[in-house]
C-alpha cells in the first residue's frame, strides 16, 4: 500500500539518558579524550538514526547533532571564527572556546589564555539558547575542509541509511548573527552595525561548494531552514531570499531537492515570495499555525514537495491523529500522495527522548503523552493512514491504533484530573476590580513606607542566597530517604537562620528568608498546585550540554494548601526587620513549563493567578507585609510578530494583576524581572502596577535608563546595582557611581538598592563582601540627600 512520506526536522541529540552531555562533560574534565568523545558521539547518533529507521521515518535529518550547538556549528563549518578565539587552532579546543568561552592554558602553547564565550541568546521563542554568531564588515567565509554534515551523511549512508541533510538556510544565519567591529577583543562590545545581509554575497558561494559536496556524497533532498520567512520582514529581506536561492539555483546539482524549512509561525503572508523562489519544497509549522494551510496549498506549485509540520516538536502531548489525518488527507486529495510529506511542526529538539523511562509517572496522564520517540510513532501511522481516502480500507493495527488514539483523547477530555469546575466557576467570577489595587502607588507608598519604617535608598536582595553544595546534598539525601524530613527541616532552618542574621548584620532594611528549601522556582511551586505532573526523565536541551526538565501542567491549576507561608512566617519570627515573602508569578510559571494544548495560555496563567492570590492573600493575613512575585519570564513570552503582542501583554499582565491586587495599600508587592531590554513593553510593565520592580540591569544600563527617562516610570524600582552572574565584588565606589548614573533618570525617593538577581549560583563570601558594600554605598547616599 502506498504511503506519505515522513520526515523529522531534526531530533534530540542528548540521548535517551543524556549520553551526549556526559560525554561532552566528561571531556571537559579531563576525564575522556577526544577520540572518546568523538566516538560516542557517533555512536549516538548512529543509535539515533537507527531508532527513526526502525520506527518507520523516511526523511532522517543529519545536521541536527551537535557538540554544543548547530548555530555555532554554522559559524564553524564557513569558518566565522571572531578574531580572538583564532591563536586557538582549529578543532574542538576552539569550537568549545567559542561555545563556552576558555580559561587556562593555551592548548598548543601553554601560554595562559582568558577568552569570553561568544554570546548566547534564546531560540525564537523556545527555552532552548543558541550561540549568536559574530561577523564584521570585512567579514570572510570559507568552507571547511571536511565539513562535519558531509562526514555524518556519509555515516549514515555506511548504516545503510539515506538521510537528509539540515542546514541553516544562509539568509536566516545572517539575521541570526550580529554586526560587530573588525574583531580584537573588543569586538564584542563594538556596536558599529551594517548591514548583516550584505554579507550574502561572500557566504553563498560556500554554500553552493557544501551543496555540490552533499550531492557528491549522496544526498538529495536537503532540508534548508529558514525559520526567518515566519517572522515580520524588514525592508531589503524579501530581496535577500530572492538573491539568496536564485544563486543556489545555479549551479545546483541536478540531485538534489531544496525544502525550505519554516517553522514557530506562519508564512502566510509571503507566500508570494516563496512561491517564486528555485526551490523544491515547503515546510510548515500547521501546530503553531494551521491555518495557514489554505493559503499554502493554493500557492505551493504542484511539484513542489509540501511537508506538513503536524506533529508538535515543541510540546508533549500525543496529537489527535483522527483530526490530523482529516487535515493530511484534504492536502492528499488535493496534490496526491507523492509530493506530500507529514513531519514535526519543528525539530523535536524541544522535547523529552522518550516515555519509556516515566516508570512512575501516573498511567492515566502517561497515557495522554508522547515523548520524542513516541511522535515518530505518530509520524508514522500518519503516513500510512494520510495516503488512503478513508479509514476502513487500512490495516486491522493502524485503526487499532487511530481507535486508541480517539479514546485516548476522549478520557482526557474529560478526565477528572483535568477538569475541575471550581476552579473554571471561580475563573469565570473574576471581576475587573480584582486586578486593581484599591489606591493608585501614590498615595499607599507613603503608608507603606511609614508602616515599614523603610529608609531613604531602602536596600534588599532579590530571593535566594548561596544553593552550596551542602544545601543540595542534604535536599538529595532527603529525596533519596537518605535525611528523615524532620533532620532536613532541621537543617533548612539553620541555613535560614544564618541567612537571616548575616542580613541583619549587614544591615539590609528588607530581608529574604533565602529559599533554601526550594530547588528550582518553577518546580518548588509546581509541586505543590494540582494540575501539575514532574518527569523522571524529561529533560531538553537548554544550551550547551545544560538541559532543563520542564513540568508538566496538565489540568486545571489550583492551590490545596498554603505553599510558603511556613518558611515566610519562621523567617519573619528570627527579626523584628521586614521579612518579603517570595512568589513566582504565573507568567513564568506557565513559561517555564510544557503547558495544554486542550486551552488557551492564558486561561491557565490565569488559573495560576488565582493560586497565587490565594498565597499573597494567606502571606498578607500571616503578617507578611512584603510580597515579591518574581516575572523573569514576561518578556520572554512575546510572541514572535509584533502584530501579536499587545494581545499577550494584555493577559499576561492581567494575569500579574490578578495575582497581586487583593492585598491592602501597606502591603507592598515587589516583582522581578530579568531582562533590562523593555523599550517597547514599558507600558505594559508600568500597568503591572508593582509598588517596587528590581530588575537585571548590569549588563545594559543605558536601554533601561533611556527607557524609564522616556516612559517616565512613576512607581519605585531597584534597577541592580551589580552584577551577580560573575563571582567579582563590586566596589563601593563602583556602585556609588552607578547609583549616581540612575539618580539622573529615577527620582531618589524611589530607588532601592539591590543586587540584580538572585544570588543562588554565588559563594558566601563574595555574596557577603558585595552586599557590605552595597549597604554602604546606601548611607553614603543616605547622607547625601
Ligand atoms: N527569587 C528568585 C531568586 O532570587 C528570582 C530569580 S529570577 C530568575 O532566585
Amino acid at each position: 500500500m502506498a504511503t506519505l512520506q515522513s520526515s523529522v526536522i531534526g531530533f534530540p541529540r542528548v540521548g535517551a539518558q543524556r549520553e551526549l552531555k556526559k560525554l561532552i562533560e566528561g571531556f571537559w574534565a579531563g576525564k575522556q579524550t577526544e577520540a572518546d568523545l568523538l566516538h560516542g558521539a557517533q555512536a549516538l547518533r548512529a543509535k539515533h538514526w537507527q531508532l527513526q529507521r526502525d520506527r518507520g521515518i523516511d526523511q532522517i535529518p543529519v545536521g541536527d547533532f551537535s557538540l554544543y550547538d548547530t548555530v555555532l556549528d554554522t559559524a564553524f563549518l564557513f569558518n566565522a571564527v571572531p578574531q580572538r578565539y583564532q591563536t586557538i587552532p582549529r578543532g574542538l579546543a576552539q569550537y568549545f572556546a567559542m561555545g563556552r568561552g576558555l580559561q587556562g592554558a593555551h592548548p598548543t602553547t601553554g601560554n595562559k589564555v582568558d577568552v569570553p564565550a561568544m554570546e548566547m541568546k534564546k531560540w525564537f521563542d523556545t527555552n532552548y539558547h543558541f550561540i549568536v554568531p559574530e561577523v564584521t564588515a570585512d567579514q570572510t567565509f570559507t568552507l571547511s575542509d571536511d565539513p562535519a554534515i558531509v562526514a555524518h551523511l556519509r555515516e549514515a549512508q555506511a548504516l545503510g541509511i539515506t538521510a537528509k541533510p539540515v542546514l541553516l538556510g544562509p539568509v536566516s544565519f545572517l539575521l541570526l548573527s550580529k554586526a560587530t567591529g573588525t574583531g580584537g577583543a573588543a569586538a564584542a562590545s563594538s556596536t558599529d552595525e551594517f548591514e548583516r545581509l550584505s554579507l550574502l554575497p561572500r557566504l553563498l558561494p560556500e554554500y553552493v561548494k557544501l551543496l555540490a559536496l552533499l550531492a557528491e556524497a549522496g544526498a538529495t533532498n536537503v532540508q534548508i531552514d529558514e525559520p526567518f520567512l515566519g517572522m515580520d520582514f524588514f525592508v531589503g529581506m524579501a530581496e535577500a531570499y530572492r538573491t539568496a536561492y536564485d544563486y543556489l539555483a545555479v549551479d545546483l546539482p541536478a540531485s538534489l531537492r531544496l525544502i525550505l524549512t519554516t517553522y514557530f509561525e506562519r508564512v502566510n503572508n509571503c507566500l508570494d515570495l516563496i512561491k517564486r523562489l528555485p526551490v523544491h519544497g515547503l515546510h510548515i509549522d500547521l501546530v503553531r499555525s494551521p491555518d495557514q494551510i489554505k493559503a499554502a496549498l493554493d500557492a505551493v506549485p504542484a511539484d513542489w514537495i509540501l511537508s506538513l509540520g503536524v506533529i508538535n516538536g515543541r510540546n508533549i502531548w500525543k496529537a489527535d491523529l483522527n483530526a490530523t489525518l482529516d487535515v493530511v488527507r484534504k492536502v492528499v486529495a488535493q496534490r496526491g500522495p507523492e509530493r506530500t510529506w507529514v513531519a514535526t511542526s519543528c525539530s523535536l529538539l524541544h522535547c523529552p527522548f522518550s516515555l519509556e523511562f516515566e516508570a512512575t509517572l501516573d498511567p492515566e496522564i502517561k497515557d495522554w503523552l508522547a515523548f520524542a520517540t513516541e511522535k515518530l510513532d505518530e509520524l508514522r501511522v500518519l503516513a500510512v493512514a494520510g495516503a488512503s481516502a478513508d479509514t476502513a480500507g487500512l490495516d486491522a493495527q493502524v485503526i487499532a491504533v487511530l481507535e486508541a488514539n480517539r479514546q485516548s483523547h476522549a478520557a482526557r477530555r474529560s478526565s477528572s484530573r483535568v477538569v475541575n469546575p471550581l476552579v473554571q466557576d471561580r475563573l469565570a467570577l473574576v471581576t475587573p476590580d480584582m486586578r486593581r489595587r484599591a489606591t493608585p502607588f501614590n498615595d499607599r507608598y507613603p503608608q507603606q513606607r511609614a508602616a515599614q519604617r523603610l529608609p531613604l535608598f531602602p536596600t534588599t536582595t532579590i530571593g535566594s542566597f548561596p544553593q552550596t553544595k551542602e544545601v543540595r546534598q542534604a535536599r538529595l539525601k532527603f529525596k533519596r530517604g537518605d535525611l528523615t524530613a524532620d533532620a532536613y527541616d532541621d537543617f533548612l532552618r539553620r541555613e535560614t537562620e544564618r541567612c537571616v542574621r548575616l542580613q541583619e548584620d549587614i544591615g539590609l532594611d528588607v530581608l529574604v528568608h533565602g529559599e533554601f528549601e526550594r530547588n528550582d522556582m518553577v518546580e518548588y511551586f509546581g509541586e505543590k498546585l494540582r494540575g501539575y505532573v514532574f518527569t523522571a526523565n524529561g529533560w531538553v536541551s537548554s544550551y550547551g550540554t545544560r538541559c532543563v526538565k520542564p513540568p508538566i501542567i496538565y489540568g486545571d491549576v489550583d492551590r490545596p494548601n498554603p505553599m510558603t507561608v511556613d518558611w515566610s512566617l519562621y523567617a519573619q519570627s528570627l527579626t523584628p526587620k521586614p521579612m518579603k515573602g517570595m512568589l513566582t508569578g504565573p507568567v513564568t510559571c506557565l513559561q517555564w513549563s510544557f503547558v495544554r494544548d486542550d486551552q488557551d495560555r492564558s486561561v491557565t496563567a490565569n488559573q495560576l493567578a488565582l493560586a497565587i492570590r490565594d498565597e499573597v492573600n494567606d502571606l498578607e493575613k500571616a503578617g507578611i507585609r512584603t510580597i515579591q512575585i518574581d516575572e523573569p519570564a514576561i518578556r520572554e513570552g512575546l510572541p514572535l510578530r509584533h502584530s501579536d503582542w499587545n494581545d499577550y501583554l494584555e493577559w499576561a499582565v492581567d494575569a500579574f494583576l490578578l495575582s497581586s491586587c487583593s492585598v491592602q495599600d501597606i502591603t507592598q508587592i515587589h516583582t522581578h524581572m530579568c531582562y533590562s531590554d523593555f523599550n517597547d513593553i514599558f507600558p505594559a510593565i508600568q500597568r503591572m502596577d508593582a509598588d517596587v520592580i528590581t530588575i537585571e540591569n548590569s549588563r545594559s544600563d543605558l536601554k533601561l535608563l533611556r527607557a524609564f527617562d522616556r516612559y517616565g516610570y512613576h512607581n519605585a524600582s531597584g534597577p541592580g546595582l551589580y552584577d551577580i552572574h560573575s563571582p567579582r565584588v563590586p566596589s563601593v565606589q563602583e556602585m556609588n557611581e552607578r547609583l549616581a548614573a540612575l539618580l539622573e533618570y529615577l527620582p531618589y525617593q524611589l530607588i532601592w538598592l539591590n543586587p540584580d538577581c538572585g544570588l543562588k549560583t554565588r559563594g558566601w563570601p563574595e555574596v557577603e563582601s558585595s552586599l557590605r558594600n552595597l549597604t554602604a554605598t546606601a548611607a553614603e547616599f543616605r547622607r547625601r540627600y
